[in-house]
């Protein structure tokens, strides 16, 4: 490797929330250090993810899907989608061609629009409209009817883009043309992290992430979005975890769903969870977790800075 040529920076992945934002950066870090769930809204803050190829070192941030925000907790996630809108390389517009485009594309548009950092658009999830996808090449895929559709349609909303790539994660399908278009994008320059490091966030930031995707996957409707978490014990003693964790909940009525009949759910929780951490950290794991009720937690100051993360990415919280 000649060292001149050696390329660093940021990329942010932006997108309504659902698009693969989360899935992607898991790919492309080949770690699942950001939590996935076919619900809306499930990434609440930015997490960086660090991929080291033999020129280049990419830092790619996920952030929360571009939203209108309901509520107090909605306006700071939304917060830190527009703040990972500044100060990087390279902007990834993501869109989901299963879902289509619509108003909730053309606020993220509206809201890029105002920046001068150059945008990819990758439009996600093809392996729903192309059920052949490995049969074909790259150029079979760029000029099929439904692809070329979906072009139009963004050239019209949005044709200031660099390049348009269609891409699959769960199919693994165009992501290698992505990542070599983004080297392209980058300064030259040092790596920004050590080698071995596949994220910024921390472990304890990790271990609440992955008790709210567990509590994202087993409950429904209002329940996964009124959730926070509060770690109250971490300790590590090297080849073993110690964890004591408060899932918060709004709403006396959401308790017992989330404890379940005879402790039945939040034993799944606990189990999945503790899984995913063992794996992840490669340690034994103990955990212990409790259901807290705090009145609308989401439209105050005090939770929102406790039971989020958020209070290292916004300023004024
Ligand atoms: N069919 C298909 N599904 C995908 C693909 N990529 C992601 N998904 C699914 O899309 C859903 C949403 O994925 P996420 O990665 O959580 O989406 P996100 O953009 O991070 O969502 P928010 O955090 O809510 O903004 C999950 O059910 C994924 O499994 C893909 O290439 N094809
Ligand atoms: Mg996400």
């Amino acid at each position: 490797m000649n060292n001149s040529d050696y390329r660093s920076g940021i990329v942010s992945l932006i997108g309504k929330p659902n698009v693969g934002k989360s899935s992607l950066l898991n790919f492309l870090v080949g770690e699942k250090i950001a939590i996935v769930s076919d619900k809306i809204q499930t990434t609440r803050n930015r997490i960086g993810g660090i991929v080291n190829k033999n020129n280049a070192q990419i830092v790619f941030y996920d952030t929360p899907g571009i939203h209108k925000p309901l509520h107090k907790l909605g306006k700071y996630i939304l917060q830190v989608a527009m703040n990972a809108l500044n100060g990087v390389d390279l902007l990834t517009v993501i869109l989901d061609i299963e879902d289509g485009i619509f108003q909730s594309d053309k606020l993220v548009f509206n809201h890029i629009s105002k920046s001068t950092t150059p945008v990819i658009i990758l439009i996600n999830k093809i392996d729903t409209v192309l059920k052949n996808l490995n049969e074909l090449n790259e150029e079979e895929v760029f000029k099929n009817e439904v692809i070329q559709n979906f072009i139009r349609k963004i050239n019209e909303l949005f044709p200031a883009y660099e390049k348009i790539i269609p891409i699959s994660v769960t199919k693994s399908y165009g992501i290698e043309s992505y990542l070599n278009t983004v080297i392209e994008f980058l300064p030259k320059g040092h790596p920004l992290f050590s080698e071995e490091a596949i994220t910024d966030r921390s472990i304890k930031f990790m271990i609440s992430e992955i008790i709210r995707e567990k509590i994202l996957f087993l409950t429904n409707e209002e329940i996964p979005h009124s959730v926070g978490i509060y770690i109250q014990k971490f300790q590590d003693e090297h080849d073993s975890f110690d964890i004591m964790a408060d899932i918060i909940v709004e709403r006396k009525s959401q308790k017992p769903i989330v404890i379940g009949k005879k402790g039945s759910m939040i034993g799944k929780i606990r189990k999945l969870a503790k899984k995913d951490m063992e794996y992840l950290f490669d340690v034994k794991v103990k955990l212990e977790l409790f259901v807290k009720i705090k009145e609308n937690w989401r439209q105050n100051d005090k939770f929102i800075r406790e039971y989020t993360n958020l209070v290292d990415e916004i300023k004024n919280l």
